[in-house]
């Protein structure tokens, strides 16, 4: 269509809205000033009933933004076309520097296009308002189809895992990095609700567990902080299972590092774990408080902080309402009335644990002994972990001690009590939360048949990168975990590309990026690196905090880390993503994470089953763990040594119990759970979302400049940009790409050699441009692989039909 020849124009949609978009083209209306638009609002004659239709259509969200698309049809089906976009991908762009950038995100969050590639990666930006773009019409528009044929979209991303699983029965696995509250936890559920879509999932209730795994998982996992109301509080990898044609039969979830702490202690301004307001909400509402002996007066201390009073919980409906949908996830996905009650009592013992207090008992030969004054609590927890209130208040005032053979009771402190209290909480919940995530993976295994062939996306969704006011042991797994991830997209995205190039003795520019393995190695490294030295320091039963940062001082000499002067108890490091100064108060204890051999005793005491199975360690027989060392990357790429390990991931997990071996520490299961973690990412073709959050103060539509930039340079996307533009990101060997692609260029019966020539062919025969051939692989830019792909499917599929004929099945 060009403005010179309009007549020649049917009255059509297209017509009707290129006019005003050509009209206004400088001005770029946005979508919901569409209908306000002069052209549109004077309509009359047949153009009212178009009007309303362009209505229905913005409505249902299928037309989301005309603004920045130049070629708009839309057919008489109300499907909405829109050709490439230019704009679309920052890899197109004129001029690459930070500001042109910026200006083009800028301008495109303002039309509401909140995602943007980079060339095969995905840029996310958090619209902090719901958009109506993820509807099942929407599912529909991003189920393979070519990438350029609609606006960037998360869905986008999750078709092309799909696509590539079902293409070359290869696992795939989408890593969604950004910081605290940049909206990876909703990307996240898109994408598995966009994966659930395309798995056909016939079976509607497999449908719907797999869709409630995320909510239930989070309502035990996810907490209000200060910085995000939904805050991940644990690393969380859902694996999607498919058969090899592409129906979805299973979904697995591993769990890595729960902040248990949380469940004691909350800063200022922050909330526990959902999951203990919405039980309380629930249980108040449907009259069932005393069942579960909770108080009714004042709500319990665990959930009192920044809720002062009783109808902060209970008053509004959404606790409620929460707590019905928990509800309602646990039936679908298929726990049993008795586990569920199994877990609301243990959640309720948690938080009458909680109120219990200890007083000091003085008499003139003993001033360390304790008790507790209001036995109300101490009662009710014991009677909810069905255990003797007796036995319960020995084990948390009392210890016993084994030294010569001898057994000796030693009675704790009013402090000493209260530890113990609160390492049995933490204990608790941490055992109750990885035996919901066991539960729901033994639910939603598959036992077909097609299980064993099955192949998986996976989907990864950590804690965001923290830096708060304060900063403890916590942020400081979770920052080194963002590290780790960041380092994967490095390793993935520059160094095995530039490696590569010189290897194979191609000619392309090496683009510079900032490394970040030296931090890492200062972290993880044996056995000189900042975990190892803190689990030297908490094996010292003298050590202090000051005796560890003075270990810190001593050790790590290295520009990342420093200790600042006149702040006591105290270091600095640079992350990738920012300077942050941690507080080293209560690191070592942290670390420690002691239960008292007698606490567990009086558990495993308990007459509750499920009590029983949380403290009959292992929860899992056999579980697969990484007998590898930091770092493990030779020639940049990982390498990982498995070993299979009875039990001993499930001790690691549980470093509590450990008491025959060498004690286990948080940071040692920590450094195992990133090894696991890699071990699973590494097997998976790899695609990444990237999100950043435009401000902070959560408000839609406000981008501020100084905010995503520092993003947009710690992630490296500039870097990203023009290694994207540059160079070949795919580079598959001579051999693999004849078999994957011989039938573009070769009947099916004729087997071609897999030699570089018959891969030129098929270059030549696709139609390619701009490859180049290494000595033992082709190189190909991002979009090649798409091409390539969209080619064989249609080829497949005439095969497909021209096989049907020929034996007579279509007649
Ligand atoms: P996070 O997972 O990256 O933080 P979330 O996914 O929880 O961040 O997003 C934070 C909030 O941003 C959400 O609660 C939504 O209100 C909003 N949001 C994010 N993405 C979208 C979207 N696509 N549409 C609408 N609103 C959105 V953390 O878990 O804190 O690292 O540990
Ligand atoms: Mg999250």
């Amino acid at each position: 269509p060009t403005l010179r020849n309009p007549e020649q124009w049917c009255r059509s949609f297209s017509y009707f809205i290129s006019q005003c978009l050509i009209k206004d083209f400088e001005a770029r209306p946005s979508v919901t000033h569409l209908l306000e638009h002069p052209f549109i609002k004077q309509a009359h004659g047949k153009d009212v009933a178009l009007r309303q239709q362009l209505a229905a259509l913005i409505q249902e969200g299928i037309i989301m933004s005309l603004t920045s698309y130049r070629h708009e049809r839309i057919n008489t089906r109300k499907t909405l076309i829109i050709q490439s976009c230019p704009d679309d991908d920052l890899v197109n762009l004129e001029f690459l520097d930070e500001e042109t950038i910026i200006c083009h995100l800028q301008k495109r969050y303002d039309e509401l296009q909140v995602y943007t590639y980079v060339g095969d990666i995905l840029i996310a930006l958090n619209p902090f308002q719901n958009l109506s773009i993820y509807s099942p019409q929407f599912s529909k528009l991003y189920h393979g189809v070519k990438r350029a044929d609609n606006p960037p979209h998360i869905f986008a991303t999750a078709d092309a895992a799909y696509q590539g699983m079902v293409t070359f029965c290869k696992d795939q696995c989408i890593i969604i990095s950004g910081e605290s509250g940049a909206g990876k936890t909703e990307s996240a559920h898109l994408i598995v609700q966009h994966l659930t879509f395309l798995g056909k999932a016939n079976n509607r209730s497999l449908r719907e567990k797999i869709l409630q795994v995320n909510p239930l998982v989070e309502a035990f996992g996810n907490a209000c902080t200060a910085i995000n109301d939904n805050s991940s509080r644990f690393g969380k990898y859902l694996e999607m299972k498919f058969t090899p044609t592409g129906a979805v039969i299973g979904a697995k979830i591993s769990e890595y590092l729960l902040e248990k702490s949380r469940v004691i202690k909350q800063a200022v301004g922050e909330k526990n774990f959902h999951i203990f307001y919405y039980i309380y909400a629930g249980l108040y509402h449907q009259n069932k408080l005393k069942a579960y002996r909770l108080p009714e007066g004042t709500p319990p201390r665990f959930v009192l902080e920044n809720c002062k009073v009783m109808q902060d919980i209970v008053s509004g409906k959404l606790y409620k309402e929460q707590f019905d949908a928990i509800q309602e996830c646990f039936r679908n996905i298929g726990f049993t009335e008795e586990e569920v009650n199994s877990v609301y009592r243990i959640l309720s013992a948690i938080l009458n644990t909680g109120n219990i207090e200890f007083a000091a008992i003085t008499s003139q030969h003993q001033t360390d002994k304790s008790e507790v004054p209001n036995s109300e609590a101490l009662e009710s927890a014991a009677s909810l972990l069905s255990i003797g209130p007796e036995e319960l208040q020995e084990a948390l005032t009392s210890q016993c001690v084994v030294t010569r053979g001898e057994t000796i009771i030693r009675t704790n402190t009013v402090d000493k009590a209260a530890d113990v209290r609160d390492a049995m909480s933490k204990a608790l919940y941490g055992r109750l939360f990885s035996w919901i995530v066991n539960r729901i993976n033994s639910l939603l295994h598959s036992s077909s048949n097609a299980a064993e062939s099955c192949m998986n996306v996976g989907i990864l969704d950590i804690f965001g990168f923290e830096n708060f006011k304060k900063n403890s042991f916590e942020q400081l797994c979770i920052n080194i975990a963002n590290e780790q991830i960041q380092f994967y997209f490095n390793q993935h995205i520059f160094a095995l590309e530039q490696m590569e190039y010189q290897s194979e003795g191609v000619d392309a520019s090496l683009v510079e990026y900032e490394d970040n393995r030296p931090i890492l190695d200062m972290f993880l490294q044996k056995p000189m690196g900042l975990l190892s030295l803190l689990d030297e320091e908490s094996r010292f039963p003298q050590a202090t905090d000051q005796t560890l940062v003075d270990k810190f001082e001593d050790n790590l000499r290295c520009k990342y880390f420093w200790i600042p002067k006149r702040v006591e108890l105290c270091f600095g490091i640079q992350h990738y993503a920012g300077k942050v100064m941690y507080d080293v108060n209560g690191f070592l204890e942290k670390n420690r994470d002691t239960l008292p051999a007698d606490i567990v005793v009086v558990l495993r005491t308990s007459e509750n089953k499920l009590l029983q199975q949380l403290f009959s360690s292992p929860l899992t027989k056999t579980v697969m763990f990484l007998a590898c060392v930091w770092p493990v990357h030779r020639c940049g790429v990982f390498t990982v040594n498995v070993c299979v390990q009875v039990d001993t991931m499930e001790m690691m997990r549980h470093p509590e119990e450990t008491t025959n071996m060498r004690r286990q520490t948080v940071a040692s299961y920590f450094r195992y759970s990133l090894m696991d973690l890699l071990s699973k990412m590494v097997v998976g073709q790899p695609h990444f979302v990237r999100c950043i959050k435009p401000n902070d103060d959560r408000q839609a539509l406000r981008f501020c400049k100084e905010r995503v930039m520092v993003q947009l340079r710690y992630t490296g996307i500039l870097e990203t940009v023009n290694i994207r533009r540059q160079g070949y990101s795919h580079r598959i060997l001579f051999e693999e790409f004849v078999n994957r692609y011989y039938y573009l260029a070769f009947r099916a019966h004729q087997m071609p050699e897999t030699s570089k020539e018959n891969a030129v062919a098929i270059l030549q025969r696709a139609k390619l441009e701009d490859w180049v051939l290494g000595k033992t692989k082709v190189f190909l830019k991002y979009y090649h692989v798409e091409q390539l792909n969209l080619l064989l499917r249609e080829v497949i599929a005439r095969v497909v039909v021209m096989q049907a004929y020929t034996k007579g099945w279509l007649g």
